[in-house]
């Protein structure tokens, strides 16, 4: 069996699997874009942007891309804001690895060579792999193939210094235990929305929506005020259409694939969609097949239900253990607990308005600020509702805060976001976090054009926990519940960064 091994663990910075994996990349980056097995063939198949290519020196102007049949079966396939996500990356990361392998053995290396994945959660690995942050090989040779020069990292001060800062990330999606949740505000669900063949998708799921997309923006980092461009350019990590470019956005998938079985081992309630439209894919539905070329350049189509049989899938990983810290956790959580065939779906759950502020927030520099009114008769129902047990088979009453049509230029932008409730007669009560959201995708999500309206990305943030300790206290102004944005890194005001609206929402019976 093959192991996906962490990145942090193989027994040093150039440890053999990663020496091997600079090799490859190295051989199959000067190979033509359309060659169906060359790194920037790959990269577009998750997506591309001509502009930034060129800009960036992954393309010469004219340079020939994929021919036309190509480019509409293979390129611009990446899935997110649905509940193809992980299927979708799954299959593109089965078979990279393949063409790396296959790479690597005809470079004379082992046979066995597989993708390592990087787990920022454990303890003392949140930092860039060493090999990916030199220019140069171990022999201090320059033209490491793993190094990229468009990799800014978190902190502009310090360009080039990638690593994830751990409050900027959770593991919460670990604890929802539906895959597929709703798009009107309230949980989105462990793996998505229901969607067709989604590219850019502006409602993310769970696990994508934290930590996948904070990790593209903080490791991706931007360049604020290049002289190039009135916007902040992104680092390759941080959209999209550049992200597949980057080496290190395979290892950082590896371990979004790997949360993702995690998931599946922590809890008999965690599993994956039942319905054909999702096991068949896009593809049931007269929609794109999800396809990769095999390292001999013919197809290999695959469908999510063959994704979700993780056992027929040829790998496994090293860990399961979200965090990397000891399995004894999350294997206490597998006993059968009573009442399981009494779980509510989220399908078809209310989710209803509680509060809304429709006024437009313009996010520059270090954040932004705002309240949010919420009305009485809709918190008294809300409070009322947490005061209570629910009933068995019944969903626990939940709060969520949207933010929705959110906009602008800056992909790499993380802003973490917090929750203030204060008392009628002005006594402060404390902030709380309720998390963070990473504007991956954004870009594309403002342009209006072909496939895309150009109404934003939109976010749902559990905000239960801080809400049930301020329903029940009588001294809480409601007229102002009041929600702020703190940026990790500034925001650059020519990125034009907004939330069109934000609202509470409850979701419950
Ligand atoms: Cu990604």
């Amino acid at each position: 069996m093959l192991v996906r091994k962490n990145v942090w663990e193989l027994g040093g910075d150039w440890a053999d699997p990663i020496l091997w994996y600079a090799r490859a990349v190295g051989a199959l980056k000067p190979k033509p874009i359309s060659d169906r097995t060359s790194w920037r063939f790959w990269a577009g198949m998750h997506g591309y942007n001509q502009g930034l290519w060129e800009f960036y020196g992954y393309k010469a102007a004219k340079e020939k891309l994929p021919a036309k049949a190509d480019f509409d079966e293979f390129w611009q396939q990446c899935q997110h804001g649905s509940w193809y996500f992980l299927p979708w990356h799954r299959g593109y990361l089965i078979g990279f690895e393949k063409l790396i392998r296959a790479t690597v053995v005809s470079l004379k290396g082992p046979a066995d060579w597989t993708l390592p994945y990087w787990n920022y959660f454990k303890s003392g690995q949140n930092g860039l792999p060493p090999a990916f942050g030199s220019p140069d090989w171990p022999d201090g040779k320059g033209n490491n193939p793993l190094f990229v020069e468009q990799r800014w990292g978190p902190d502009p001060k310090k360009p080039g210094k990638v690593f994830v800062p751990l409050n900027a990330v959770n593991l919460d999606a670990m604890g929802i235990h539906e895959f597929t949740g709703v798009a009107s505000g309230g949980d989105r669900g462990f793996g998505g929305v229901d969607t067709g063949f989604e590219h850019g998708g502006t409602k993310h799921g769970d696990i994508e929506s934290q930590p996948h997309d904070q990790v593209h923006g903080l490791v991706g980092g931007e360049k604020m005020f290049p002289k190039a461009s009135p916007r902040p350019l992104p680092g390759l990590m941080s959209a999209p259409d550049t992200a597949g470019l980057d080496p290190i956005f395979w290892l950082h998938h590896a371990n979004i694939d790997r949360l993702w079985q995690s998931w599946r081992l922590s809890d008999h309630r965690n599993t994956d969609p039942e319905e054909s439209s999702w096991k068949k894919g896009p593809a049931s539905h007269g929609k794109h097949q999800f396809v990769v070329p095999l390292p001999d350049g013919s197809p290999w189509v695959y469908t999510p239900q063959q994704m979700s049989d993780f056992a027929g899938v040829g790998y496994t990983y090293s860990d399961f253990s979200p965090a990397g810290t000891p399995l004894a956790a999350v294997a206490s959580a597998t006993a059968a607990p009573s009442g399981a065939a009494t779980m509510a779906k989220s399908t078809g759950a209310a989710v209803e308005v509680v509060g809304v502020s429709a006024k437009a927030l313009a996010v520059a520099g270090n954040g932004a600020q705002t309240s949010v009114p919420v009305e009485p008769q809709m918190h008294a129902k809300v409070a009322s509702k947490m005061a209570t047990t629910a009933a068995p088979g019944a969903r626990e009453e939940r709060v969520f805060l949207n933010l929705e049509n959110v906009r602008g230029y800056s992909d790499a932008t993380v802003l973490q976001v917090y929750v203030h409730f204060a008392g009628k007669d002005g006594t402060p009560s404390a902030e709380r976090q309720v998390g963070s959201i990473g504007l991956f995708g954004i870009t594309k999500a403002t342009e209006t054009d072909a496939g895309h309206t150009g109404g934003g990305l939109s976010y749902a943030l559990n905000i239960t926990k801080p809400y049930q300790e301020f329903a029940g206290s009588a001294n809480v102004d409601l007229a102002n519940i009041g929600v702020r944005l703190e940026a990790v890194a500034p925001v650059q005001q020519s990125a034009e960064v907004s939330v069109g609206r934000i609202s509470i929402v409850r979701q419950g019976d």
